[in-house]
């Protein structure tokens, strides 16, 4: 747990951090994503959240009347090579171009071209925005049959929220049986740490899903990894070759202060203890539950995925293991669900040496996805606050030897969990006879042993809706 001195630094950073439409709905099943990088271009113009939408474009113009006609058409061009001309174009101006028989050759957004963003040096491990949506895109295409690459919805700035899903008989957005589980990793911006962990935990299932523990997992569960949940926030992080130590999305509020927060922003308790409601606060809860394109993505994801029985959320840092409640010190007052909570998190802990503890203990805070997942939807959630154990360690910046270090200590809590997902309620059961076969203990099959789901490649079915808690 955060020392009142590293919180009270945390909180002093913050409200001189904290700063920075197009809404876009949830796309009701996930379609597949090319790789967006979204509209969002420098931290002057995330001040005044606007959308920078330019285009570098580069089209055929082999003579003076047609660079005329582009020109005309407000194609601002800055060089003419050979028979083509480049420049830079708005979206209309690329359709206008088009209108007047001008062959585009290609349009990408302008900062992509002149101001990628990208971690510092130091950090170039760490992978950005596209490089993570690519990463996705590679393991499903690496693994055809067990992997599918999709959008859950897009940001508000307009970037797809990429998904990977792992289920040997369904894909993309088809219904399935088997029991699922979610891992969620970047909800704060600056966390990239909880992007990573998600990432290298798909891409371990897929490199090892010929060896007979992960495959017999693979074959009975129906797993999503969605490591970016805030990529316009994140992307703004990294902007310059320098951190922001930004923590919400980039939603440009009405006193001109930018963000809200993202863990603040789920519908159950909104808006409540410890969350805020003045806008230019790190905690702001938004203008109201499910306000922000990336909660609601969330949130239409899981509604539509009612085979979901667990799910992760990593944070960073602090090195715990978060259980409902968080907007009240009561605990939930299901106590089956409870002592499978208590068992879970005790298991994971002795696994990865995290500290296990109600979400309140360590601060109430209300709005959070984990609160909302097991009130509405019956999940049973964990938020993971991830390594460093605290500030002095690097905080949110740990560098990149953490990666691996953090990747190998979380690894079999992630596989724990994936073996749990059909009856997260046996947990105690399941953990008291391996505390009693000791070796066996974190095996992922030793926690799987009652599998469920059709298990029958390509005849997944929709199963029935989770009630509410
Ligand atoms: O405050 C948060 O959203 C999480 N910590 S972080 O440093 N990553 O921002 C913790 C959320 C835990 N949930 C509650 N305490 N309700
Ligand atoms: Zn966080």
């Amino acid at each position: 747990m955060r020392s009142p001195a590293e919180i009270l630094i945390v909180l002093l950073c913050a409200p001189a951090l904290s700063w920075a439409s197009a809404d876009a709905p949830f796309d009701g099943g996930g379609k597949p994503f090319e790789i967006d990088l979204g509209r969002m271009t420098t931290a002057s113009r995330s001040l005044a959240a606007e959308v920078d939408d330019r285009l570098w474009v580069t089209a055929l113009a082999p003579d003076k009347r047609s660079r005329t006609l582009a020109s005309e058409a407000g194609f601002a061009i800055e060089e003419i090579r050979g028979g083509a001309i480049m420049g830079v174009a708005l979206p209309e101006t690329v359709d206008a171009l088009k209108a007047a028989g001008i062959e585009v050759l290609a349009a990408v957004p302008l900062l992509k071209q002149f101001n990628a963003k990208d971690f510092p040096k130091e950090d170039g491990a760490y992978h950005n925005y596209a490089e993570a949506a690519a990463l996705l895109n590679e393991l499903a295409a690496a693994a055809p049959k067990l992997a599918s690459a999709f959008s859950i919805g897009k940001s508000l700035l307009g970037r797809d929220i990429p998904a990977l899903r792992l289920n040997s008989s369904a894909r993309g957005p088809a219904p399935s049986s088997k029991p699922g589980i979610v891992f969620l990793g970047t909800h704060h911006a600056r966390e990239h740490l909880s992007t990573e962990i998600p990432l290298l935990l798909a891409k371990h299932l897929v490199d090892n899903r010929d060896k007979p523990d992960i495959a017999a997992l693979l074959e009975s569960r129906d797993i999503f990894v969605i490591p970016l949940v805030n990529p316009d926030g994140s992307e703004y992080d990294i902007e310059g070759d320098r951190y922001h130590m930004h923590r919400k999305n980039m939603r440009a509020n009405s006193d001109k202060s930018v963000g809200v927060d993202l863990n603040r922003n789920y519908g159950f308790h909104w808006c409540e203890s410890g969350a805020s409601s003045n806008p230019r606060s790190d905690t702001y809860c938004g203008t109201a539950a499910f306000s922000e394109p990336e909660t609601a993505a969330v949130k239409a994801f899981l509604e539509a995925r009612t085979n979901v029985k667990i799910l992760l959320t990593y944070h960073t840092f602090s090195e715990l293991i978060l259980y409902p409640w968080g907007h009240t010190e009561s605990p939930i007052p299901d106590a089956p669900a409870l002592a499978a909570y208590k068992s879970m998190a005790d298991a994971m802990a002795k696994m990865n040496g995290y500290t296990p503890q109600q979400s309140s203990d360590l601060y109430v805070a209300s709005g959070d996805t984990t609160d909302w997942a097991w009130a509405v939807r019956g999940i049973f959630s964990f938020t993971f606050e991830l390594s460093p154990k605290s500030l002095w360690d690097g905080g949110f910046y740990p560098g990149v030897p953490a990666i691996a270090t953090t990747f190998a200590a979380n690894l079999r809590p992630a596989l724990y969990l994936i073996g749990l997902a059909d009856d997260p309620l046996r947990a105690p059961a399941a953990d008291a006879i391996s505390e009693r076969r000791p070796g066996r203990s974190g095996s992922a099959l030793d926690r799987a042993p009652s599998v469920s789901g059709d298990g029958v490649a390509g005849e997944d079915r929709p199963v029935a809706a989770f009630g509410s808690r």
